[in-house]
């Protein structure tokens, strides 16, 4: 097989006709209203609503200060935040740069989503609340979360970066929880270019998120919060309204591409896809596939860098372990965490996106079992 050029990466983010961006464009230009909540904004707040099935939701510049606004939003006392390492480092940074110690519980083995078993442990009278993760997606084992988070009167914040437009058994994970953060950002399967959302059924503390994002304002001369600023811009919301358009048709090529990769690689030993919790729907954000070394014969980081040399750029998420990174060296002991340890170290997630050529997948997997000893 010949070497991949242009390269292909682990993403490449869906784009809308350009004209149709051009003419949204063209509507902001003549309102002179760039940003803090233009008529773009509210078309796609409204939609978004809609969309993830949810009373409330806000707009923000990233994921990542939305989930940073979400959490100052809860008022909590200082104290600990329960959390997984297997997540983008976002997750844990939002929690520190809040104020709050991040206290790690591992995931479960198959879905790489925190272990509610594991959960109650981990409270202590310091505990202040619980911030799961649907990571790649797929959505925590929520009943069992916050069951035991009822019990301890926490509120539960779920990083939902990775989990747009997912339901389980029909309802959306929107739904669940105190609040739910959403990330809009190029790489994800709906895109805002860069940008985020946080959902929640309590209106009270989405009219909290309305401060923290902007500057504690809730009226021209009244600064309630010690607010930043995290608003979304026109141009964002003009180019989240066209992709959401758009959005079943991505989701369709995605499962293409995703059946592609099933069929060419399942049963071939100690390589296996992740499962998909009982009634979860997918939107196929990223594809990860686990190697065990001592059945496939390569470690995770060989077939990486077999791939590489085809000009074919997967990516190790979620390596290293968010508990591992040099800025928290010495904090966190991630042998406490196995599971996750150990999925940070076989897991490579394979290029995956709406445009794909069914014939690079081809490839792609041939390389991949190629790589089995
Ligand atoms: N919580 C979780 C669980 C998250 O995964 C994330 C973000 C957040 C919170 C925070 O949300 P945001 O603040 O980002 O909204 C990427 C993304 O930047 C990040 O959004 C994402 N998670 C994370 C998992 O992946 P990198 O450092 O891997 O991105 P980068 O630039 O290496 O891009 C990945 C590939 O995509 C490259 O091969 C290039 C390609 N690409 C990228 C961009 C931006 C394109 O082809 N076009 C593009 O425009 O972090």
């Amino acid at each position: 097989m010949q070497k991949k050029d242009p390269p292909i990466l682990v993403t490449r983010p869906s784009l809308p006709p350009v004209e149709e961006y051009e003419s949204l464009v063209r509507e902001i230009f003549s309102s002179r209203y760039l940003t803090n909540g233009g008529a773009q904004h509210q078309k796609l707040e409204r939609a978004l609503k809609e969309k993830l099935a949810t009373p409330n939701l806000r707009l923000f510049s990233n994921g990542h200060l939305a989930l940073e606004c979400a959490i100052s939003a809860l008022n909590l006392e200082p104290g600990e935040i329960i959390t997984t390492p297997f997540t983008f480092v976002s997750t844990t940074h939002a929690i520190v740069r809040c104020g709050f110690t991040p206290v790690f519980c591992d995931v479960e083995p198959d879905y790489f989503t925190l272990d509610a078993t594991k959960l109650e442990a981990k409270i202590t009278p310091r505990t202040r609340a619980i911030l799961p993760v649907h990571v790649y997606g797929n959505p925590c084992d929520m009943d069992a979360i916050e069951a035991i988070a009822s019990r301890h009167n926490l509120p539960v914040l779920y990083d939902a970066a990775h989990a747009f437009g997912v339901t389980i058994h029909g309802r959306a994970v929107a739904d669940y929880g105190t609040a739910s953060m959403f990330s809009f950002h190029a790489t994800k399967c709906y895109n805002t270019i860069e940008g985020g959302a946080v959902a929640t059924k309590d209106a009270a503390y989405a009219e909290l998120l309305n401060g923290y994002k902007n500057f504690g304002f809730h009226a021209d001369e009244e600064i309630r919060e010690i607010g930043g600023n995290a608003k979304m811009n026109e141009f964002q919301a003009a180019m989240g309204l066209l992709n959401l358009k758009y959005f079943d048709n991505e989701i369709a090529k995605r499962a293409l591409v995703a059946a592609r990769y099933r069929e060419n690689l399942s049963g071939i030993a100690g390589l296996s896809f992740r499962p998909v919790r009982d009634g979860a729907s997918q939107n196929y954000a990223y594809l990860p596939v686990s190697f065990d070394p001592t059945v496939f014969g390569a470690t995770r980081d060989e077939v990486s860098d077999t791939l590489k040399t085809y000009g074919i750029f997967a990516r190790k998420y979620f390596y290293p372990l968010t508990s591992e990174s040099a800025c928290y060296k010495g904090q966190f002991d991630p042998a406490e965490t196995p599971i996750a340890l150990t999925a940070s170290r076989n897991v490579l997630t394979l290029p995956l996106y709406a445009d794909l050529a069914l014939g690079d997948v081809d490839d792609i997997c041939e390389v991949v079992s190629g790589c089995k000893k």
